[in-house]
């Protein structure tokens, strides 16, 4: 890859609500360019930027990820982010970092609360953006709805630059409102190849009524533009561009395009888009910060000229190679090897191997100009919202507001001896993601860990054990014990015991979740007390309490999705409610007709036989687990006399 200057540089964010498609749209962008080798896919857990153990066992991010497309003789530094919110904190540090964003929307999801979110993190750094509307190959894929959402939830500046040719799984081309023609898209298309025709004669009127749309809304941006349009003047393509940039720095437009990245439908069309119309890093105004010690101001430009200034947006701790960090230069250029000046922590740090990466590979380059973003490994003390400047003009950014941890859980080793490996290891974890926090609560005893959701906190346990070699457990056991009333050596018995009395459980001796327990006073004998008795007492206690808790049976529910003939729906219906199955609703599907529902696992024995028999071999189904509910009492009544027989069987 070669070294790109400043002008020819664009930071775009890829944002959106979960599963919205923005890591396959990234993977085919740099596919598409043939920036990258390969097309990788979510699913197969071989996207670019969704690269790490975690994320390849969940399929979806964790982690903001960069890569790059390099096209139009620009280089596009994409930077994926989480949709989920207990990562928001990644979308966050990803806007800071970028110049403009794309607003990633599912075809079928339109807009949602993981989108509200990183719309207004674009508001709050007043970055250009741009939509693209994915998975229009989606069944219920919906264009219209979709801009309609935008336009009333998120802002009524949003204008189509692209309308979709077909819908779900009929969407097979792409009218440009810019260059009045249409791509065609064949299947099994590779790398978004399409083939140019005029407007189909069935979408001229829709096409006609976006145009003027379109045209007017850019003409509104600019005097000059207005007074020829009305006058009955044209306006060029080159013009109408320049235009819609202009208007897209000042946040009066937002203009929407529409495609499959999966498929790489209107990937070749968006590249050339981001190279066109968000703007360069020196075409974004000057960042403001401040010269270390004292209240002194400064305003950085991204030049080449001007002294080294660059922010820590992300750091990764990696086996084996330690911290990797990423950082968005904003003043300067800096060469490979290059010492720099982290002011507040007082370290010089040496920038070598100096990198940019594509997913998870790293490519060194001898050097980087203002407005790039960069990676270098082995920092000895620079973390995730350190500025790194030079020693001679130290300088301090403003730091990016991550958003503070909402939920707090209990965290405790497994195996005894192992606290200080935790301790260091939730430290270095904070380090890397400032969402994440820690303390030790001397009045309760123990280790807090505070994230933005269940989600965060499991993930951080899955890292502490991957990365640090600490297994630990979060648990919902609150010590209150004050003065002492039980000496602190016997309280872990007291869990142990709840432990293991919850594995047995009130109803039909299953395990309990979803509870907490607080010991908050007790007592003991100097001489006679011993562990074993406080682990009884808590089995006793948890034995004693829990039934009146009213506990209540859980089992797993399913969501099955059954393709029958139609001359067949009636009886499937009719099976599955007598399943305790709850229909979702019927939909035709080609020849046949879908019904879906959700019914209990345990009411599925013998499901496919019987679906083989009433629709005589023709009909086919699908299932996968929906929800733990509660089991209705007589069914509960049933299981539970089951499972006593089964407990008292397998004890004789
Ligand atoms: N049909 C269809 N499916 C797609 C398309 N793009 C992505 N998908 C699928 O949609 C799911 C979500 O895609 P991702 O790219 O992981 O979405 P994301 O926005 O990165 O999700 P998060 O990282 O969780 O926020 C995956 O199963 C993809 O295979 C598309 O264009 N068409
Ligand atoms: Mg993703």
């Amino acid at each position: 890859m070669r070294v790109y200057k400043t002008p020819e540089i664009r930071n775009v964010a890829v944002v959106g609500h979960g599963a919205s498609g923005k890591t396959s749209l990234v993977d085919a962008l740099a596919f598409v360019a043939g920036t990258s080798k390969r097309h990788g896919s979510v699913k197969d857990g071989t996207a670019l930027t969704d690269y790490t153990p975690d994320e390849i066992e969940r399929k979806y991010s964790i982690n903001l990820a960069l890569a790059v497309a390099e096209w139009m003789d620009a280089k596009l530094n994409l930077i994926d982010t989480p949709g989920y919110l207990d990562f928001t904190g990644e979308a966050l540090a990803g806007v800071y970092a970028a110049d403009g964003a794309v607003v990633v929307l599912s075809a079928t999801g339109g807009v949602e609360v993981g989108t509200e979110k990183v719309w207004d993190y674009c508001e709050q750094r007043e970055i250009p953006r741009l939509f693209f509307v994915s998975l229009m190959d989606k069944e219920h894929a919906d264009f219209e709805r979709v801009y309609t959402q935008v336009k009333e939830r998120l802002t009524p500046k949003v204008i189509p630059v692209e309308i979709p040719v077909g819908e779900g799984p009929e969407f097979h081309g792409i009218i440009n409102l810019f260059s009045k023609q249409c791509h065609m898209y064949k299947k099994g298309t590779k790398a978004g190849e399409y083939e140019e025709v005029d407007v189909p004669p069935e979408y001229r009127d829709r096409f006609e009524r976006y145009s003027k749309e379109l045209i007017e809304r850019i003409a509104e941006t600019d005097d000059t533009l207005l007074e020829r349009y009305l006058g009955g003047g044209e306006i060029g393509r080159d013009e109408a561009i320049a235009a819609m940039k202009a208007g897209m720095l000042k946040g009066e437009l937002f203009p929407l395009f529409c495609g499959a990245a999966e498929l790489t439908y209107g990937t070749r069309a968006l590249l050339s888009k981001l190279v066109e119309l968000i703007p360069a890093p020196n075409e974004r105004p000057p960042v403001e910060a401040q010269r270390w010690g004292s209240a002194e101001r400064v305003t950085l430009k991204p030049e080449d000229a001007g002294r080294f200034v660059a922010q820590v947006f992300k750091t990764i701790s990696e086996p084996h190679v330690g911290d990797v960090t990423l950082f968005r230069v904003y003043s300067g250029l800096v060469k490979n090897g290059q010492d720099v000046y982290n002011a507040p922590r007082e370290a010089v740090e040496k920038l070598n191997h100096l990198c940019v990466t594509v997913g998870k590979e790293r490519i060194e380059t001898p050097e980087l100009h203002a407005g790039d973003i960069g990676v270098v490994a082995k920092l000895r003390d620079t973390h995730t919202n350190d500025t790194l400047s030079t020693k001679d003009h130290a300088i301090v950014l403003p730091k990016i507001p991550f958003p503070e941890p909402v939920i707090t859980e209990a965290i405790e080793v497994k195996q005894r001896g192992e606290e200080e490996k935790l301790s260091n290891g939730l430290h270095k974890l904070h380090e890397e993601d400032p969402t994440f926090q820690h303390e030790y609560s001397g009045e309760l005893g123990q280790t807090l860990i505070r994230g933005l959701g269940e989600r965060h906190l499991e993930i951080i346990v899955g890292r502490l054990a991957r990365k640090f070699g600490v297994h630990a457990v979060i648990f919902q056991f609150m010590d209150e014990i004050v003065g002492g009333v039980i000496p602190r050596q016997y309280i872990p018995a007291v869990e142990r015991g709840i432990q293991e009395a919850a594995a047995r459980g009130p109803v039909a001796g299953y395990p309990v979740v979803d509870f907490k327990v607080e010991l908050y006073d007790g007592s003991y004998h100097d001489v006679d007390s011993n562990e074993m008795s406080f682990k009884m007492a808590g089995i006793l206690a948890f034995r004693n309490v829990s039934p009146n808790c009213r506990p209540v049976l859980l089992e797993p529910i399913l969501e099955l999705d059954v393709s029958t003939p139609d001359d067949y729906q009636g009886a499937v219906m009719g099976d599955l409610s007598s399943r305790r199955g709850h229909i979702l609703g019927t939909e035709p599907d080609g020849r046949l007709v879908r019904v879906k529902a959700l019914v209990p696992e345990a009411e599925l024995d013998r499901y496919a036989t019987t679906l083989h028999s009433i629709t005589h071999g023709r009909g086919t189904y699908r299932s996968k687990f929906h929800v733990y509910q509660e089991v209705p009492p007589d069914a509960a009544q049933k299981v539970a006399e089951v499972r006593k027989k089964e407990l008292e069987e397998a004890k004789a």
